[in-house]
């Protein structure tokens, strides 16, 4: 039996390539915790572990995401069977409540490793891909509209992205949809236009947020109440054309079903660390096929390895209606990859080789992590 020897954690904090506005935090940094297991015959598996702005995003942080793997999941898992993933995830849900975060992480690292053994990708674990690459969205955070319009015209020019997620919420609504409206106007029809409220409205902002945004043209609200409230997202699924997309409503198959069948969503963006793991992840999408609600694969802004990860499981669902915004390491000004993710054609490729895919640059993560101490420079 090949068993689970020792799970070590590196945080880690990359500057972002400018100022990632959110209705509820500027991001100038992503922390991310990488996590590293070691198994008894010699192989490796990676994971990470990243969420959004600090605690402004959700409960997680990177520092509680490294405590809740060094001091809980960490022991907990020692000595356990490798290949027996599902059954480690069980012991994790059982010492860990919540923290799905943490668990992702880990249970990354599970499903590399053993595909790793095996010589084989995370998507062949998962049945196999259906696609190779899928449509990739950029998020237009800058904070203001003409600097959003001039990295969106930039990004269509390279032919990297065709879509648009446009981060609102911060401003009052009227502000928001004329926000909107100037984007539209710049760049066109051609283009798919989306925006992510974050949960800040209020009920009765987002029906005139909605009716407005319907108005130009913009195909989807991700978000735009509290993600509690499941009968106003109901409501305005119902009353309007735009589509409603749940995300942080979204913490797992159990959510999913309860969005499902309150009719409180049309398309569901399905994160992997959001929903507590790959396979709980592939359970939301399953709900959403089993309903008639539409799919995107959805970010937390991780680096290489959580989007590895992210790439490797929506590789193989079939229906991805939405496409993707699995854009996180763009974001980031440092590449920690030794062979980036590869983006071209409106399009992000799905790494290719054993396990996720992908090798992590040393030297990188040693500049980067958190406790790396004062620097030692050589002399002459
Ligand atoms: C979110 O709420 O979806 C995804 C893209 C982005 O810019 O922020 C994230 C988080
Ligand atoms: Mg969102």
């Amino acid at each position: 039996m090949i068993t689970i020897d020792r799970i070590e954690t590196t945080l880690i904090d990359l500057p972002t390539i400018r100022g990632h506005v959110l209705s509820m935090t500027t991001m100038m940094v992503q922390s991310v915790v990488l996590v590293r297991i070691r198994f008894s015959d010699g192989s490796v598996g990676l994971g990470e572990g990243t969420s959004i702005g600090g605690m402004s995003y959700g409960p997680e942080s990177p520092e509680s995401i490294r405590l809740a793997i060094d001091t809980y999941i960490a022991p907990a898992l020692q000595g356990c069977d490798a290949d027996r993933i599902i059954a480690a995830t069980e012991i994790m849900q059982r010492t860990v409540k919540g923290n799905p975060i943490a668990r992702c992480a880990v249970e990354t690292a599970l499903w590399d490793g053993l595909a790793r053994r095996l010589g084989v990708s995370v998507a062949q674990l998962f049945g196999g891909p259906v696609r190779d690459a899928m449509p990739v969205a950029w998020t237009l955070a800058s904070g203001n509209s003409e600097t959003d319009i001039v990295e969106a015209q930039d990004m269509l020019e390279r032919r990297r992205h065709n879509i648009f997620k446009l981060k609102i919420g911060k401003r009052a609504v009227r502000d928001d949809v004329a926000h909107v409206g100037a984007i539209r106007a710049a760049l066109g029809d051609a283009v798919s236009l989306r925006v992510d409220v974050n949960q800040a409205w209020s009920l009765d902002d987002a029906r005139w947020g909605l009716r407005g945004l319907q108005e130009i043209g913009v195909e989807l609200v991700e978000q735009p109440i509290d993600a509690r409230h499941l009968s106003g997202l109901k409501r305005l699924t119902k009353g309007y054309e735009i589509r409603v997309m749940a995300d942080e409503a979204l913490q797992g198959p159990e959510d999913a079903m309860l969005v499902a069948s309150g009719g409180a969503a049309d398309v569901f963006a399905v994160k992997i660390a959001q929903s507590g793991g790959m396979k709980r992840a592939a359970e939301v999408a399953s709900i959403a096929q089993a309903t008639g609600i539409g799919l995107y694969a959805g970010t937390m802004l991780e680096a290489g390895v959580g989007t590895a990860a992210a790439l490797q499981l929506f590789s193989t669902v079939p229906t991805l209606q939405w496409g993707s915004e699995l854009f996180g390491p763009l974001l980031l000004r440092h590449e920690i990859l030794a062979d980036p993710i590869r983006y071209s054609e409106f399009a992000v490729h799905v790494p290719e080789g054993p396990g996720l895919g992908i090798e992590l640059d040393p030297d990188r993560i040693a500049e980067f992590r958190r406790d790396r101490g004062p620097r030692v420079h050589a002399a002459g």
